[in-house]
C-alpha cells in the first residue's frame, strides 16, 4: 500500500498551550482539529517540510534547531498508510495567522480531547500531556 509521509508540529506557548488548526471545508477531514503540518515533498527532510508548512499555513518563521522530534503517529486508511512524525516547537517568530482560512485554537494539553481530531493525531495527546 502507498505510504504517505506527513509531518506535524505541536507549537507550545509560554503558558503550555498547544496550537491546533481546524481543517477547512472542502479539504479531506474538514472540521477536524489537527496539529499543523503537511506532506513531505520529494527530496525534503521532515524539518524542512515543517518550516515550509508553518510559514505557508500560519505565517511563522521557525529555525530548524527549534524543532525537537517527539514521537511518531500512523494510521492505515483504506487506500494509503499515513506515517507522521510529531515535532515540538517552543520558539518561533511571528504570531500564528489562519492563512488557509482554518480556525486556530490554543489549547491546554488536558483539554485537547474536547476537539475532534483525525485518527493519526488523537493518539499523540498523551505524549503531549506527558511533556508537562
Ligand atoms: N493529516 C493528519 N494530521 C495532521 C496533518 C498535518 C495531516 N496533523 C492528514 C490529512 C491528510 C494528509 O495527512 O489525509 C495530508 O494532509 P494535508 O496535506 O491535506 O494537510
Ligand atoms: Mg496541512
Amino acid at each position: 500500500m502507498k505510504l504517505l509521509l506527513v509531518v506535524a508540529c505541536a507549537l507550545i506557548d509560554a503558558d503550555g498551550r498547544i496550537l491546533i488548526a481546524q481543517r477547512p471545508e472542502g479539504k479531506q477531514l474538514s472540521g477536524l482539529w489537527e496539529f499543523p503540518g503537511g506532506k513531505v515533498d520529494p527530496g525534503e527532510r521532515p524539518e524542512q517540510t515543517l518550516i515550509r508548512e508553518l510559514r505557508e499555513e500560519l505565517g511563522l518563521t521557525v529555525a530548524e534547531p527549534c524543532l525537537a522530534p517527539l514521537t511518531f503517529a500512523s494510521h492505515a486508511y483504506d487506500d494509503f498508510h499515513l506515517l507522521m512524525p510529531l515535532y515540538v516547537c517552543r520558539r518561533w517568530d511571528g504570531t500564528p495567522k489562519p492563512l488557509e482560512a482554518q480556525k486556530l485554537a490554543w489549547v491546554m494539553p488536558n483539554k485537547l480531547r474536547d476537539y475532534p481530531m483525525p485518527p493519526a493525531d488523537e493518539p499523540l495527546i498523551p505524549h503531549l500531556i506527558g511533556l508537562l
